[in-house]
């Protein structure tokens, strides 16, 4: 009798559940949370770095020119914290500023990626003595409970563009639990990707060296590594689209032909005609009107947006 190689049983329960009930769906998708294991949240911060993908370095830029106003209108004697921090590249600009105006600070980096966390103590540690770093390994969900338990006057930020891969009502219900999490005087900062060309959007998700595709591509290297599935990364190709109707780049992999993958962990065949997409992503891209009916349906109001000067990308400050 034939038998497979042993697995490792690295995959989540999550994870488990999720692949089975994507590709079992028509259309088939996965969720974009599956890009950010090790290797994926490497490439993502490749992809920061790209000349075509403007959201980073443009939402640095807002933080480098407006980050004394956002403190000034944040309050005083602040404890930072931050969700989905990854390696909080551009929350320096901030510490820097806030460590001006007080003493000593507290951080709390909160994000799913180990790695990615212990870069930010790594940078941020050496970079600033009267800085206390104290990560949090959580996804939003376990991210928002610490919120509650976090003490004195808060700014939480939740920047990066992160809210672009939730559904509008997703993203609702999620700032509703941040909101529902902050003290009166605690200030929320947003920072989103404004709507814009097709012409800037597609390549910033479609880059010429290809980052992106082996970023999306990664999640099947990862579901042949944690479920010990059989696929095989050139037999799908990387697919960006803009839908301007939903305000959205969507991101999918396409099967190049027909195909069978076989998912041991799961007991599951996964057929595929050529040309068929499995849906990875959604980035939502936001409207002045959008970002306003996000805060205002959550409970939140809206206080004050910077953004640069072609407006490109929008951080805005809210509260309770
Ligand atoms: C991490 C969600 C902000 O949507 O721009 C980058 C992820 N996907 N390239 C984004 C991503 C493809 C990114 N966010």
């Amino acid at each position: 009798m034939a038998t497979s190689k042993p697995l490792q049983f690295l995959a989540s329960d999550a994870t488990a559940s999720a692949v089975r009930s994507g590709l079992s769906s028509t259309p088939k998708r996965l969720p974009s949370w599956l890009f950010y294991d090790e290797a994926g949240s490497a490439l993502f911060e490749q992809i920061t770095t790209l000349p075509e993908y403007y959201l980073t370095r443009t939402e640095r830029s807002i933080f480098e020119s407006f980050a004394g106003e956002m403190l000034e209108a944040a309050g005083s004697d602040l404890t930072l914290v931050e969700l989905g921090a990854g390696t909080a590249s551009k929350t320096c600009v901030l510490v820097e500023e806030l460590l001006q105006r007080q003493k000593r600070a507290l951080f709390y980096p909160i994000d799913v990626s180990p790695s990615a966390l212990q870069e930010a103590v790594n940078q941020l540690g050496r970079q600033f003595p009267q800085l206390r770093v104290n990560p949090i390994v959580a996804d939003y969900t376990g991210g928002v409970e610490a919120l509650n338990r976090i003490l004195g006057r808060k700014l939480v930020l939740y920047i990066g563009s992160s809210i672009g891969n939730f559904e509008p009502d997703e993203s609702v219900r999620m700032l509703r639990r941040i909101r529902r999490s902050l003290r009166a005087g605690d200030a929320f900062l947003l920072g989103a990707d404004f709507a814009k060309s097709a012409k800037i959007l597609i390549p910033a998700y479609d880059d010429a060296e290809g980052v992106t595709a082996a970023f999306n591509k990664n999640i099947l290297a990862r579901l042949n590594r944690e479920l010990g599935a059989d696929f095989d990364p050139d037999a799908f190709r990387h697919v960006a689209l803009w839908n301007r109707q939903c305000s959205r780049m969507e991101i999918y992999l396409e099967s190049l032909c027909e195909q069978r993958v076989f998912l041991p962990m799961l007991d599951m065949d996964v057929s595929f005609s050529a040309g068929e997409r499995i849906h990875t992503e959604n980035s939502y891209k936001y409207t002045m009107d959008m970002v306003e009916a996000i805060l205002r349906e959550s409970g939140f109001k809206l206080e004050h947006t910077w953004t640069d000067r072609q407006k490109w990308f929008g951080v805005h400050l809210a509260r309770a």
